[in-house]
């Protein structure tokens, strides 16, 4: 099998954002347009000779073809084995666990998450290194760098591979794996959680409802919930994934995992409910008639986690992306640990994880994990939320309500204006930035301003610096507002804006958030002008 040096030509558009390459399936059916960022990913791992790498993806449309072109790549650039899912699937934290249990230099995880998947909809690449986690930004400006100046890749000359069947084989001079791509992962639960006690809890009344949307998660909810907890038959729905994810959008929230949150709320509800997103990392928490912020599922689990077997000596410390509501942080303060703020990107847990600094972190984007993987993780923070349940006896909603009553409660919430022209989004974010230094001492909605700032993270570990990270305005009462722009978008721009009230008062702590927080949601539209440079008279989605 010859090896192929195939002239190529830049794109200009290769910039990995928040999580990878993000952007519309037809961008990435161009000609050589996947063979140019693979070919950079690899440039930007010169070490790589020799090495495993993991490659997987969630199942969307475009997976199988991508997959087939990696495996010759990495064959004709030096790898010296790939681990495959079978079918050419694996869920990201799937594959920060196979990387690690392994100890393969790294990982290629073909996914957009949330964003939905079909010929018309998203695609994505993004590389992992040797801890399991995203690359940092010195690997993924070097694989931007390298994009720009590309002028040829390199690829085997050979057929497609049966990627269906698990075995060994060889491709050129590497070897092929082609393996079951749930069971390192299902090992890992079983050695974290107490699975005897949620044996238990399911053999109990206990029911709960699982939505994969059709996307990653199914085998592995399948596998975990229902063959080897016992769970009834029928608690994972969608569970099977589908490369258009049923024509659904995968990011489980309230607005698009509504079927979910609507069985919750009905009068026969299930006990729990959870979904999960495309590539298996986010996850949605809910009780009967109850949604939990995954702010508050972060301080909630950080509390309770001494429930859990792995985590029974107690944390060494807990991070929050800054967006993330200051929950966890008043918990950490309780527990006498650490706590940590860092940019929106699971990549910046990383150092904290591999330096032993954290044991949970976790965002506001429905993310959450532990030290167990490099990715956050949604079925490890369903099971986390399962052994707390088993172990207190208590319902979601008592469990919350308690937690509010111990720590106080953050009300929390992201309005998001998804879409919009993304000259309208640069303005936006000029238009705030501009005020910063006469906000301060100002008294607005109702609170004084006391700091007005476009937040930068020094790393603690290995000092690299993260600037215009998202405007925050931080009052003297605790509140927060904080604006940025997604980075994870395909389309134009999305300007989320979040907004955050602490309330002691227990009296206080059940009330809608939406109406809480009016004064401050009203002040972040006046000072974005949000309304009269885009038009748009209401967010797109409310989380
Ligand atoms: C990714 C990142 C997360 C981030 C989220 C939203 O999640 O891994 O760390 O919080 O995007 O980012 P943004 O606000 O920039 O859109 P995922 O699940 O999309 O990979």
């Amino acid at each position: 099998m010859a090896v192929l040096n195939i002239p190529t030509q830049a794109f200009p558009d290769q910039r990995p954002g928040t999580s990878g390459l993000r952007k519309k399936v037809t961008i990435f059916q161009q000609p050589h347009y996947l063979e140019n960022f693979v070919q950079s990913i690899f440039e930007a791992i010169p070490d790589r000779m020799g090495k495993t790498l993991v490659l997987g993806g969630d199942g969307r449309f475009f997976n199988r073809e991508a997959i087939q072109i990696i495996l010759r790549m990495a064959a004709a650039n030096g790898w010296g084995k790939v681990m495959v899912g079978r079918g050419g699937l694996f869920s990201t934290p799937a594959v920060s666990a196979v990387i690690r249990a392994h100890r393969a230099h790294g990982g290629i995880i073909l996914s957009a998450s949330h964003n939905p998947a079909g010929p018309d909809h998203d695609f994505g690449i993004k590389y992992n290194i040797s801890n399991g986690g995203p690359a940092p930004e010195k690997i993924t400006d070097a694989i931007w760098a390298g994009s720009k100046n590309i002028q040829s890749f390199r690829i085997l000359d050979t057929a497609d591979v049966d990627i269906d069947h698990e075995g060994h084989f060889q491709l050129g001079d590497m070897a092929v794996e082609v393996c079951d791509p749930v069971s390192d992962y299902a090992a890992l639960m079983a050695r974290i959680f107490d699975f005897d006690a949620l044996r238990r809890l399911f053999a109990g009344p206990f029911r709960m409802r699982f939505d994969a949307m059709h996307a990653i998660t199914g085998p592995y909810a399948l596998e975990i919930l229902e063959n080897q907890l016992g769970a009834v038959p029928g608690t994972v729905i969608n569970g099977i994934p589908l490369t258009d994810f049923g024509g659904g959008h995968p990011d489980p929230n309230l607005v698009y995992a509504k079927s979910l949150a609507d069985a919750l709320f009905a009068e026969d509800a299930p006990d729990f409910g959870a979904a999960s997103d495309g590539d298996g990392d986010r996850n949605m928490i809910l009780g009967r008639r109850f949604f939990v912020t995954p702010s508050d599922s972060l301080a909630v689990l950080a509390a309770n986690a001494t429930h859990i077997p792995a985590y029974q000596t107690g944390l060494k410390g807990i991070a929050r992306s800054m967006p993330t509501s200051q929950a966890a942080d008043v918990v950490a303060q309780q527990l006498g640990i650490p706590h940590y703020e860092t940019p929106t990107g699971w990549k910046f847990f990383g150092n904290l994880l591999d330096a032993g600094k954290i044991t949970f972190c976790g965002e506001e984007s429905f993310g959450t994990g532990s030290d167990h993987v490099r990715e956050k993780d949604g079925l490890w923070a369903v099971l986390a939320w399962l052994s707390i349940i088993a172990a207190s006896g208590k319902s979601v909603a008592d469990i919350v309500v308690q937690h509010w009553q111990d720590f106080g409660r953050h009300y929390y919430t992201r309005h998001d204006y998804e879409n919009i022209p993304a000259s309208a989004g640069e303005e936006i974010m000029k238009t705030l930035s501009v005020q910063l230094p006469i906000l301060v001492g100002q008294t607005l909605a109702g609170r004084v301003v006391q700091k007005a700032d476009d937040f930068a993270y020094t790393d603690p570990i290995d000092g690299s610096i993260s600037s215009h990270q998202g405007i925050r305005l931080l009052f003297e009462d605790g509140a927060r507002l904080i604006v940025r722009l997604s980075g994870t978008g395909t389309e134009g721009a999305t300007v989320r804006i979040y907004h955050e009230h602490l309330e002691q008062d227990a009296a206080r702590q059940q009330l809608d958030p939406q109406r809480i927080l009016r004064d401050l949601i009203t002040l972040g539209k006046d000072l974005t002008r949000i309304e009269q440079l885009t038009g748009r008279k209401a967010p797109t989605v409310i989380t």
